[in-house]
């Protein structure tokens, strides 16, 4: 396959969130409609995480580099002394439980296996420096995610690990103003991934303008001023950037990031008719940023799938991945084969003169109920062979790798987890000896707080 082939300039890395230990549905979500109608639903972590592996094999065999990210320390004990609670680690979990359940589940949600909010990542082909610029999201819009951004920034360190290469920022201030949910806004259109590209940026709302249409029901989680920080951090241009409004109408239907609604790919752009505030604008942009090159701006209309279709299915929260030059495939949940317009969107897509020439649907459901789709669970950093190869090998993906995670996963986690058990002192002390095995295995050196007694 051509994206293992050593004579390939660059390659784009999905990594991949596992799913820890504590994985439930707390309905934390406001304005994401799949984790409010799962709350309070008996989840189950083991088939969460075993879900989630199967999907990094199909992509690795399938012949794509496929990379896992660590998930976070949870129960979160030292947020929560943070604010207050006090005593041993079970007295704190207790006390939390009996004062706020709610605050209990917010600070247990393995809500940092959806590694397309784990930060913004521009390629060096894009950056002032040629290197590749890594900002972590501050995922401020809630509060279960907001306590993510610090040891994400720390595991990506570990698996970035070389300044040559990699320059990493901290996340932006953490305030509404700054409201930034990573990667899950951002999509780059480009030739090859080594080569510079146009980097879209799309944001719910400006902080510092109240003239600009803004959702009236759910919140817009990521702000104008935030991605353009991003941009400037990064050392990005005016030529290789585009900031696109999000249709505030579609936010208000539960679309909270734009990955539910448009996904990109090279010279591909995957989206629904109604995903961007003025799609004509944003499309001419494109083209006049992106000129001399052949784009595939592939809309969906709403005739031909309805966006209630299109957000309960998941159909733009796919991947789209380049399997050789000009071959493309689509990476589709489960559900889009079980709704009818989609299904039938999909049957008819490959013949639609597009690069996408297959289907592959993978079955993420205990994800999906919690609102994150194929796309959400992934990473994408693309990576010429010398980044490739400054990378932590450990985190990379194959048969070795995936049987050890496989066995990892059914020794230490649980098939079955209610919002009740996350006060279970045992849960804390699992999930602690789980992570610390898999930091080993990984190779990350200490990025969680806890020790083994
Ligand atoms: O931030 N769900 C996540 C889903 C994130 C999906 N990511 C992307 N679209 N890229 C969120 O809303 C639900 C947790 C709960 O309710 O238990 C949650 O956090």
């Amino acid at each position: 396959m051509a994206q293992h082939s050593h004579t390939a300039l660059s390659f784009e890395v999905n990594f991949d969130g596992l799913v820890g230990p504590t994985h439930n549905y707390a309905g934390l979500s406001y304005g994401n409609v799949a984790s409010q109608s799962s709350a309070q639903a008996s989840s189950n972590p083991k088939q969460a995480a075993l879900q989630g592996l199967q999907k990094m094999k199909t992509l690795s065999d399938l012949g794509l580099i496929q990379g896992v990210l660590a998930p976070q320390e949870r129960p979160d004990v030292h947020t929560l002394r943070r604010l207050g609670f006090s005593g041993s680690d079970a007295q704190v979990l207790d006390k939390a439980y009996l004062s706020d359940p709610m605050l209990l589940a917010a600070v247990c949600s393995a809500s940092s296996m959806w590694t397309a909010n784990a930060a913004t990542i521009s390629p060096s082909a894009d950056t002032q420096d040629n290197r590749v610029h890594i900002t972590p999201a501050n995922l401020n819009n809630k509060f279960h995610r907001a306590i993510e951004h610090e040891v994400t920034g720390l595991i990506l360190r570990r698996v970035f690990n070389h300044d040559d290469y990699f320059c990493h920022h901290p996340a932006l201030p953490g305030q509404d103003a700054f409201g930034d949910e990573g990667a899950a806004n951002h999509t780059r259109l480009c030739i090859d991934y080594h080569e510079p590209g146009l980097e879209l940026f799309v944001y719910g709302r400006c902080a510092f303008n109240g003239h600009l249409p803004a959702p009236q029901r759910y919140p817009a989680r990521q702000t104008l001023e935030a991605s353009r920080a991003v941009a400037r951090l990064h050392g990005l241009s005016e030529h290789n950037t585009l900031f696109i409004a999000q249709n505030p109408h579609v936010i208000d239907q539960g679309v909270f990031h734009n990955d539910v609604i448009a996904v990109g790919n090279q010279n591909l752009l995957f989206f629904h008719e109604l995903a961007f505030l003025d799609t004509p604008a944003v499309l001419s942009e494109i083209r006049a940023k992106l000129p001399n090159t052949e784009l595939h701006l592939l809309a969906v209309t709403q005739a031909e799938v309805p966006l209630a279709d299109a957000i309960s299915s998941y159909l733009f929260n796919t991947q789209i991945v380049t399997l050789a030059p000009g071959n493309m495939a689509i990476i589709a949940p489960l559900e889009c084969a079980h709704t009818p317009s989609v299904k039938a969107y999909l049957d008819r897509l490959p013949s639609l003169n597009t690069p996408i020439k297959a289907v592959h649907y993978i079955d993420v459901k205990q994800s999906m109920r919690n609102g994150g789709g194929p796309a959400c669970l992934r990473l994408r950093v693309a990576l010429t062979q010398a980044e490739l190869a400054a990378t932590n090998k450990a985190c990379l993906m194959n048969d070795a790798l995936f049987t050890q995670l496989n066995t990892w996963v059914e020794r230490h986690y649980r098939d079955q987890l209610s919002v009740s058990d996350l006060r279970d002192p045992d849960l804390l002390l699992e999930s602690r000896s789980a992570l610390d095995e898999l930091s080993q295995v990984l190779n990350l050196g200490s990025v969680y707080e806890f020790q083994l007694e």
